[in-house]
């Protein structure tokens, strides 16, 4: 993996790429930015956000500046087992898979700066808390983690990584879940960003599919724009269980066959309506 054009200071990892948080040295600008972006996105979540992942946000409790990761995983330890581990930003896969495996959440460090604040390439630490870890206390959800990171090395060894990669992307990043109340959302990458928020429940120019396992894993995917495909589960359970699969033939079936168009709806999809826009909070 080429550290070099990345945003955070690997300098100073340690084997398993985690370095010291240093809580301390966040400066009052940056806490005043996180309270900034933490703001935009709190009065969208009652009525966006999936309802495990408000429980969650709720529990962290959050709002008040760049959070102290060893103090959420005392909190998130007692409800899944989770910890979250201070890492500078992406690390390699393996790398990765094994943290989930054993119930440690790679929190990357730095915090995008104000010119940032709409849109950056790279995750930063509200993405990764604000986005990812609220769901972290969720039993069901805390287990397909895990279950999806023991998957990790059968993959690189059978040429399933982009298979894996496509799971985590549209499962984790930008899924979505069906309620008696009608979508909503759960995936980090829709969470952490307003914008997004609002166009995967209601904008008529993308799909709602109903997860299914291979279908996803064939999906291509664009990291640049909002998605043309959101999927939707109608529980956590379908995640967990669909890790309950060998997923060797699926690697051998598809192998290096050309993917699925990202806005492509096969005959097969079961399609979910988009919800009607709300109306802006008034008052
Ligand atoms: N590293 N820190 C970090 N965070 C991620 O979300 C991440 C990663 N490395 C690889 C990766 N995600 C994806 O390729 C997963 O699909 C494996
Ligand atoms: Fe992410």
């Amino acid at each position: 993996m080429d550290f070099s054009n990345l945003r955070g200071d690997y300098s100073n990892i340690r084997p398993d790429y985690t370095v010291d948080q240093n809580w301390a040295d966040y400066t009052e600008e940056e806490h005043a930015l996180w309270r900034r972006l933490y703001r935009r996105m709190i009065g969208l979540m009652p009525d966006h956000a999936a309802k495990p992942y408000n429980d969650g946000l709720h529990r962290l409790d959050c709002a008040d500046g760049v959070p102290n990761l060893e103090k959420a995983s005392d909190k998130l330890e007692k409800l899944t087992g989770f910890r979250l581990v201070a890492v500078p930003g992406l690390v390699p896969d393996d790398v990765f898979f094994d943290h989930l495996a054993n119930r440690r959440f790679p929190v990357t460090v730095w915090l995008r700066t104000p010119e940032e604040f709409d849109y950056l390439v790279e995750p930063d630490i509200f993405h990764d808390f604000f986005g990812h870890v609220p769901l972290l206390s969720d039993p069901v959800f805390a287990d397909f983690l895990e279950a999806y990171g023991k998957k990790g090395p059968e993959a690189i060894e059978h040429g399933g990584l982009k298979y894996l990669a496509r799971l985590y992307w549209y499962m984790v990043e930008f899924g979505l879940i069906n309620t008696p109340e009608g979508l909503r959302i759960y995936g980090a990458g829709i969470l952490s960003s307003s914008g997004e928020t609002v166009y995967s429940l209601t904008d008529k120019r993308s799909n709602r599919i109903g997860f299914d396992l291979e279908r996803v894993m064939r999906t291509d995917y664009a990291i640049d724009d909002y998605q043309k495909t959101y999927f939707v589960v109608e529980k956590f359970e379908d995640l967990f269980d669909a890790c309950d699969r060998d997923f060797k033939p699926i690697y051998k079936k598809y192998g290096e066959a050309e993917p699925i168009a990202k806005d492509a709806v096969l005959p097969e999809d079961r399609l979910y309506k988009p919800e009607a826009p709300r109306m802006p909070m008034t008052g």
